[in-house]
């Protein structure tokens, strides 16, 4: 009996080194969830930036929609908007100190970009069509969103509203655009095809246009004025 014994508890202990050994081999991913906000109202749309530091997101937490920042920590429960309008879709830069958001403050959506710490407030879109679902580039240098113009469109600017660029131009809807971190591509879905499809968009820079050495216009001009001369004599 003893023996027996014995065995069973060797074996169970060959059982958990065994066990150890191949524990030890894998990747065990632990989610650990944490909740940010604790109140009886919507709190939506969450955007973290890039480095994790930072959420934004939107709350009804005084009656109406709000942007909002916290730490991912949990902690620097900022409130950024006051007004009785909706301000939603918040969508914050790499570092977390920028976020493009949308608002109807003015009566139909425009995209706004604000700073996390609640300076700078700043309205980038002046239209009466709606301007819808903003992204923010890594590096905050540019926002996509979608606007209407009797369907969805796919637009882009500088965050400081210059630049602005409508990108596709058909009549179905292009819509719900994400940017990469340098702002250089945007993809978006599309209803251009009957079905909805996920589109690229690449921002290629301008063209530069080669520079053309002074000596070689002179040569060109004294070539023209020899080969009229020429053909003038030879008339
Ligand atoms: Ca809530
Ligand atoms: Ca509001
Ligand atoms: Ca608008
Ligand atoms: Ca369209």
């Amino acid at each position: 009996m003893r023996n027996k014994m014995l065995k069973f508890t060797l074996l169970l202990t060959a059982g958990f080194i065994v066990l150890l050994l191949v524990g030890g081999a894998c990747a065990v991913v632990v989610p650990v969830i944490t909740q940010l906000t604790f109140n009886t109202v919507p709190d939506m749309y969450s955007s973290i930036s890039g480095d994790g530091s930072t959420i934004a997101f939107s709350s009804r937490m005084d009656g109406d929609w709000e942007i909002f920042v916290v730490n991912s920590d949990g902690t620097g429960l900022t409130q950024l908007t006051f007004n009785t309008a909706s301000d939603e879709y918040p969508s914050i830069s790499g570092d977390g100190s920028k976020i493009a958001f949308r608002s109807n403050v003015d009566g139909d959506r425009e995209i706004f970009v604000i700073n996390s710490d609640g300076t700078g407030l700043t309205q980038l879109t002046f239209n009466t069509a709606d301007d819808m679902m903003p992204s923010i580039s890594g590096d905050g240098s540019k926002i996509t969103f979608e606007s209407w113009d009797g369907d969805w469109e796919i637009s882009v600017m500088d965050s400081d509203g210059t630049g602005l660029t409508q990108l596709t131009f058909n009549t179905e809807n292009d819509y719900v655009p994400s940017i990469s971190n340098d702002g250089s591509k945007i993809a978006f879905f599309s209803l251009v095809d009957g079905d909805n499809e996920i589109f690229l968009c690449q921002l290629v820079p301008d063209h530069v246009i080669p520079e053309i050495p002074l000596g070689t216009v002179i040569a060109s001009a004294a070539m023209i004025i020899a080969l009229v001369a020429y053909a003038a004599k030879h008339k």
